[in-house]
């Protein structure tokens, strides 16, 4: 019996570059259920290991493997990296711009120690590691419109400070070790069935809720606050199609990502061309309209287009009757 077991190992499918082996850390937050969705429709469910701290709830278990983990513990993610042959990580865990000005220590801990366990275990693992930047990584002094790959990159906050840090210690460890590390920026997300935790831009997906709900939204942004956004499903799909592009076609290690910018005088104009009593209130909060005033309000994404082909199917006209039918169809 021994044996046959034994010999039965001959046929366990190895992971090869076609056929990864994934790890998305954070997988509760706002992106990992759907990137684990669309990842194991290509690469079969069991490939994929969604985790975090958190329970999920009883759907996320049916849906694929999920497993607790805890960036700040170096021993249990190499633990799941080890006994599940990973050979691609996803690292969502992160606290973001307002959370992150809330409690600054964790978000060092999280955003910088966390990491740094991650970019230690990719390059110990020969791992290909993706982490997401940010409009956030930028600052009052870079180039606003439109913000370049490569600028003066001074933010003025935690989240801001620990993805720039993320980007050259990952661009750092792929020129002296090779590491196959991956980053892009990402614009403000926009999804229905997921909430974002603790950010700037969070206004453009609560916009959606309360014109289906109240017919209300008051926003804490001036009306004439312009940020870079994307849907979310053109998020996934740089995410995934930037994953599988091969080493060659890289000229970086990190990309700005665009799709549309707007402010939330323009969304509301739009939302009102499907509810027109949409009302929309203005009470600015200090701390979120300063962190958005410091951001860019377009990104140039030229270098991510040639490179390897990346190109948004979202715009603005599109985004809102997407979230609106969404968020209406899961409320009836
Ligand atoms: C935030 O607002 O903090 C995030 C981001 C733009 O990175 N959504």
């Amino acid at each position: 019996r021994l044996i046959s077991r034994w010999n039965s190992r001959d046929s366990v499918d190895l992971p090869t570059e076609d056929n990864p082996r994934i790890l998305i850390t954070g997988g509760l937050g706002q992106l990992g259920v759907g990137l684990a969705e669309i990842l194991r429709k290509l690469y079969g469910t069991e490939n994929v290991i969604l985790s975090d701290i958190k329970k999920p709830p009883p759907e996320v278990y049916r849906n694929g493997p999920f497993v607790y983990a805890d960036v700040l513990d170096y021993k249990n993610l190499r633990e799941l990296v080890v006994n599940n042959r990973i050979t691609w990580l996803v690292h969502y865990s992160a606290l973001l711009s307002v959370v992150g000005e809330a409690n600054v220590a964790l978000a060092r801990k999280i955003n910088i120690t966390g990491l740094h366990n991650v970019l230690d275990l990719a390059l110990e693992s020969c791992l290909r590691l993706f982490v997401p930047s940010t409009i956030g990584a930028f600052g009052p002094t870079s180039p606003r419109d439109p913000a370049p790959d490569l600028c003066v990159q001074r933010p003025r906050t935690i989240y801001g400070v620990s993805k720039v840090h993320g980007e050259l210690m990952g661009e750092y460890l792929h020129h002296k070790y090779g590491l196959d590390f991956r980053c892009l920026r990402y614009p403000g997300v926009i999804s229905a069935n997921t909430q974002p935790g603790g950010g700037t831009t969070d206004y453009a997906v609560k916009i959606f809720h309360d014109a289906l709900s109240t017919g209300h939204h008051e926003c804490y942004l001036r009306p004439d606050t312009r940020l870079p956004m994307m849907h979310i499903g053109d998020c996934h799909r740089a995410t995934v199609e930037f994953m599988q592009a091969p080493e060659c076609q890289l000229s970086l290690r990190t990309y700005n990502i665009a799709a549309m910018s707007f402010t939330p005088e323009e969304v509301a104009t739009e939302i009102r061309k499907h509810l027109p009593h949409l009302k929309v209130t203005y009470n600015p909060d200090p701390v979120r309209q300063t962190i958005a005033d410091s951001w860019p309000v377009r990104f140039d994404d030229s270098n991510a287009r040639r490179d390897w082909g990346w190109k948004s199917t979202f715009g603005l006209e599109e985004l809102v009757s997407d979230m609106l039918s969404s968020i209406y169809e899961k409320r009836t």
